[in-house]
């Protein structure tokens, strides 16, 4: 594997706030009559909140003006916020601050490809804007959602690497779709690491064989 950047995915693989976006969806899900539970909050990881909103309204029994989606969404999200408000830097994984720090010190860049609109938030909350200044690609510059691949292409060129230069590590099968369809090399970790495209599988960050990077 010879690769000069690696684009990390945010929610699931630097840190997990899987369970804050169960229990916000949730709430939202019983205030309007909608069946909803962890089955069907896992097939949200790595899609955009308005595609999650109708992955969930899938259960309804009505239809929902784009107006009243949005309102849905703002609940879900402000809900979600608020409870991202005590995240510190002890919610990183294990080995990530460690691996972050391997490959700089390798001279390979690092960037952020995210699905996610409160990537920024979430950075600054675990002390991590510093690390990624300039290289964060997130739900906030992006048209198309995961499995298209603009959101790891935009990274890519934020840091200068071409695709094919470029690693992508990714907890959702829509994030590994992504990186393939950018022309990337994939690493899929939880519950990616099943994923027939995923090129690297391992069970976490930490895990992953970092003898297989050289520069
Ligand atoms: P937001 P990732 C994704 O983040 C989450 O996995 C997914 O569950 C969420 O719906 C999406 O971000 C949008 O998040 O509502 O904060 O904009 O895994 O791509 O870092
Ligand atoms: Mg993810």
């Amino acid at each position: 594997m010879n690769i000069k950047a690696v684009i990390f995915d945010l929610d699931g693989v630097i840190l997990s706030t899987d369970n804050f976006h169960y229990l916000s969806w949730k709430k939202m899900a019983d205030r309007e009559g909608i069946y909803f539970d962890r089955e069907i909050n896992e097939r949200l990881r790595g899609v955009s909140r308005m595609a999650s909103l109708d992955i969930l309204l899938e259960k309804s029994e009505r239809e929902y003006s784009n107006v009243e989606k949005e309102k849905l969404a703002e609940y879900k999200n402000d809900e979600y916020r608020a409870s991202l408000k005590d995240l510190s830097p002890d919610d990183i994984f294990p080995g990530v601050n460690d691996f972050i720090t391997f490959l700089q010190e390798k001279g390979i860049k690092i960037a952020i490809g995210s699905s996610s609109k409160n990537t920024k938030f979430i950075l600054a909350q675990v002390g991590l804007t510093d690390q990624f200044e300039g290289a964060v690609s997130d739900g906030t510059n992006i048209i198309k959602s995961k499995p298209d691949p603009e959101v790891f292409l935009k990274a890519a060129d934020m840091v200068g690497i071409p695709p094919a230069e470029c690693l992508v590590i990714e907890d959702a099968d829509a994030g590994i779709e992504a990186g393939k369809a950018a022309g990337m090399i994939t690493l899929g970790v939880g519950p990616a690491a099943k994923h027939p495209d995923a090129d690297y599988a391992a069970l976490d960050v930490s895990s992953f064989d970092r003898t297989l990077i050289e520069a």
